[in-house]
């Protein structure tokens, strides 16, 4: 879990003494409740769409249009009084029936596709089988109530490192040497447990039976990971998630490291443990043997993964065309550069013997600013691992050296291409144009390989990944709300929901999509906004605060409280800050808005201006205003509310929600 967290939404677990009237009863793993707590904290679902725990057998392959077939091989944890399995029944029929050429399309609007890869991956890699990948249970699945899209939720891993080897396929011997491909070797139960097989399940699903003879099938086929790794595109990403967890720490010096920081935390505490189950003595062997299952598990993976590297794994990742005293060649020349990364899985060679069905072609690479002449510049004889770079000087010197191109970056703009060859000629590998790049300034995708390409503002870096910090917008502000709507503005659906207007104060548009407004500053990923919202310079956005679905418009999830509470808004990473106000007592039909727009200072507005520029109201002739702002008086007279509001500009805050154990 430890580990996934830095992929996928994952369980805190922490080692914990167990008391039982003040005597120590032993040592424990307290581990997170997947909830509808743990589902906000990570995903900000406010409409708490569905989680189904997996079973048994639950392959997620389509068993018929009837819930009941699917009870007991999945178990809903919420939602419960509404029972509503149509959502789960709709991605099995989806990844069952769907043909592969469709499946993308139609599969992305209801699976959160990268995630799922990522956690399939995770399960390969620590061959943890009691699980999708092995017989099929012990994991979550949920829907995202915001964005429709099921993700699946790791449940544990105490049968992991290849521990559960009732489910190892039986011409694997040594556990390290497990792998997922060909997925359509996986079967994640023997046939001897089927009903009318040798043995039988304990406690059996309600329509165990039913399924077994009409549709046998659905039994066995773990739909979700043969019909994803089938998929070029969705294999890529599986392949890299494996490559980068390889990179990232899965490898034995690393999880050595780990593994001997947590036993010598909770050594003494096992030693002194009334109730072990096992001698002391396997406590030492099973940390060896972890640790030489990781070595020889990092090997075997490595060498697979190499045997997918393709030249088209290689990515132009950032260049630079007027570099004054950025990095100098091996002549002391400040000359133009381009970096080349390997987005993996594997090692690639610039140079060698590709073998296509029948035929061998020796294959190289190429670069070129015209690409009437692919074969321009070929490059020199080179290795590149998955994740690494390779920077070469485009600076028309060749005679410097391979890694020196006879041609070079046109300052005022231009294009590079990549080429190889194949059987059918030159084929373009990626390519890019620039123009108009300051001196000392590179031009690179944000993140490596697969992102938009950027001026790098924050720094070339030639042979390193590359760096982008996403900004902090400055100017955006929460601008005026109102707390209790009674009759000043109607929502869609013809009610009177509280609202927020936000307003950018700044000049330059800014994307709000990802980012996070709550009325709780300790949980910040309350209300996700959709992606595709932006707010222009000088423009207002009125917001929802109701939880009303499938209204036009955008809905918080949350309403304001009347008496008074607060209101943040927070960036991409649900942590920094950007605006907040701590608010009083509200009064009906009364706003409460900064004025001037976007300025410090917070006032009660009696003529709201949703969606406006804000006004402050100076002209009490109006009979209907003077018994408000009476009423106004009296109450402010009364309450004193108190107001603070606090701008962390681009600094960073962490939310205090959700800060890890070590564990
Ligand atoms: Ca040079
Ligand atoms: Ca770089
Ligand atoms: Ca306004």
């Amino acid at each position: 879990m430890d580990f996934a967290r830095k992929y996928v939404p994952a369980r805190r677990c922490v080692y914990t003494r167990l008391y039982v009237n003040d005597e120590y009863y032993g040592l424990y793993l307290a581990v997170e409740h997947i909830d509808n707590t743990f589902i906000e904290t990570h995903f900000g679902d406010y409409k708490h769409g569905n989680i189904y725990k997996a079973e048994m057998l639950a392959t997620l392959s389509y068993f018929g249009p009837d819930p009941e077939l699917y009870y007991g091989f999945y178990e809903l944890k919420n939602n419960e009084a509404i029972n509503d399995w149509s959502d789960l029944i709709e991605l099995t029929r989806t990844l069952t029936f769907t043909p592969l050429e469709e499946l993308p399309t139609k599969i992305e609007p209801i699976l959160d596709v990268k995630s799922v890869l990522y956690t399939l991956a995770l399960l390969d890699l620590f061959v943890s089988l009691d699980s999708y990948i092995g017989n099929a249970r012990n994991y979550y699945l949920y829907r995202n109530g915001n964005t429709g899209k099921f993700t699946m939720l790791l449940w544990d891993a105490n049968l992991a490192f290849g521990t559960f080897w009732i489910m190892m396929p039986r011409n694997i011997i040594d556990p390290a040497k497990y792998f997922v491909f060909p997925p359509d070797t996986l079967q994640p139960i023997r046939l001897e447990f089927v009903p009318g097989g040798n043995l039988s399940l304990p406690s059996p699903p309600p329509a165990m039976n039913k399924i077994a003879k009409e549709n046998p099938s659905a039994l066995f086929n773990l739909a979700l990971i043969k019909k994803l790794l089938a998929v070029d595109s969705y294999r890529k990403i599986y392949l890299r998630a494996l490559a980068r967890m390889l990179r990232e720490g899965f490898d034995a010096e690393t999880l050595k490291a780990r593994i001997q920081e947590l036993a010598s935390l909770i050594r003494h505490h096992a030693e002194s443990d009334p109730h072990l189950l096992t001698p002391i003595s396997m406590f030492e062997l099973s940390l060896n043997e972890t640790m030489s299952f990781v070595a020889r598990r990092a090997n075997y993976l490595k060498a697979q993964l190499n045997q997918f590297a393709d030249k088209t794994d290689l990515k132009i990742n950032e260049l630079m065309v007027v570099n004054r005293g950025i990095k100098a060649d091996n002549y002391g020349d400040y000359d133009p550069w381009v970096e080349i990364y390997n987005l993996g899985p594997g090692l690639v060679k610039t140079r060698g013997i590709m073998v296509k069905g029948r035929s061998i072609i020796d294959s190289r690479l190429f670069l070129t600013d015209d690409p009437s002449v692919p074969n321009k510049w070929e490059l020199p004889q080179r290795s590149i691992d998955a994740g690494d770079f390779l920077v070469l000087w485009l600076d028309g010197e060749p005679f410097e050296g391979d890694d020196h191109a006879p041609f070079t970056l046109n300052p005022a703009g231009g294009s590079l291409y990549l080429y190889t060859n194949d059987l059918s000629g030159y084929v373009l590998i990626d390519n890019v144009s620039y123009s108009g790049l300051e001196a000392d300034l590179s031009f690179g995708r944000y993140p490596d390989g697969e992102g938009n390409w950027l001026k790098l503002k924050d720094g070339p870096t030639p042979g390193e990944p590359n760096l982008f910090v996403d900004p902090v917008p400055t100017g955006l502000v929460i601008n005026e709300f109102m707390a209790r709507n009674r009759r000043t503005l109607r929502g869609p659906d013809g009610t009177y929901p509280d609202w927020i207007e936000l307003y950018n104060s700044g000049d330059t548009p800014v994307d709000l999509s990802g980012m996070y407004l709550t009325d709780n500053l300790k949980r910040p990923k309350r209300f996700r906004f959709p992606d595709g919202v932006v707010l222009g310079p000088g423009e207002f956005l009125v917001i929802w605060a109701d939880s009303s679905l499938d209204q036009t418009g955008i809905h918080t999830g949350f309403a304001l409280k009347g008496d008074g509470e607060e209101l943040g808004l927070f960036a991409r990473d649900g942590q920094t800050l950007i605006d907040s106000v701590v608010f009083g007592k509200q009064h009906p039909d009364v706003s409460y808005g900064r004025y001037p727009d976007g300025s410090p200072n917070w006032d009660y507005l009696i003529q709201p201006t949703p969606g406006k520029p804000n006004v402050k109201v100076t002209n009490l002739g109006q009979s209907s205003l003077w018994s408000i702002t009476l009423l106004l008086g009296v109450a402010v007279a009364l309450c004193l509310p108190f107001f603070v509001r606090r701008k962390y500009e681009g600094g960073g805050r962490s939310g205090s929600s959700g800060q890890t154990p070590k564990a």
